[in-house]
């Protein structure tokens, strides 16, 4: 079950907590890595719950597109399988190394790249899980700000998708990035 906790920009962007697995919608964001043959953290849940099928499309794109992987800050998409929504869309986030190596851009560019894909699509509903602020260790305050910051500017710009889902797995979490916004003076408090 995910729950929904605030919605932000008229409800275009809305904070929710829970596993980004039960999303129903269009479409989920998978937070991955270059090589696209899964992982841990939310990957290795998204690959879990849609089943072999995924890991096989993933395999196809590495042996026919990208051969080299998908380099950090773009986006792929492919069909859910199991999952209850028709796509999931793999996003690869920065690295964070010293916060002087392109990792704000390259999160911004991971966000907005995957909105890109979803609004050429006719994707509605989009889920997004805080790319980069698990193992990859970006600092949960500064994804916030990032994060929202790259959803808003492109849904400011595109009808579509109408709206995006920031899923949180940890309630704690959900309460950084609203706290972040209300500090940054970027959000309601
Ligand atoms: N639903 C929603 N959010 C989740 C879930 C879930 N089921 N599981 C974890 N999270 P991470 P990264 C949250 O480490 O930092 C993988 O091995 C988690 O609490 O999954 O971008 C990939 O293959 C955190 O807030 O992704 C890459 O190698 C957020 O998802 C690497 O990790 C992101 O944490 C990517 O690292």
């Amino acid at each position: 079950m995910i729950e929904g906790l605030r919605a932000l920009f008229g409800g275009r962007i809305l904070v929710e907590v829970g596993d980004i697995t039960d999303f129903r919608g269009d479409a989920i964001v998978n937070a991955a890595n270059s090589g696209l043959l899964g992982g841990g953290g939310v990957d290795g849940a998204i690959h879990r719950a849609a089943g072999n099928e995924l890991l096989e499309a993933c395999r196809r794109l590495r042996a026919g597109t990208l051969r080299e992987g998908l380099p950090p800050g773009q986006a792929v998409m492919t069909p859910g399988y199991a999952l209850a929504v028709k796509a999931v869309i793999h996003a690869v986030g920065p690295i964070w190394m010293d916060g002087k190596s392109g990792e704000r851009k390259t999160l911004r560019a991971a966000y907005e790249n995957s909105l890109a894909i979803a609004a050429e699509a006719g994707f509605r509903d989009i889920a997004f899980p805080a790319i980069s602020t698990g193992v990859y260790g970006y600092p949960k305050k500064l994804a916030a700000v990032d994060s929202h910051a790259a959803v808003l500017g492109f849904l400011s710009r595109s009808a579509l998708p109408e709206r995006a889902h920031l899923v949180f797995f940890a309630r704690t979490d959900a309460k950084i990035f609203l706290d972040a916004l209300a500090e940054a003076g970027v959000g309601p408090p």
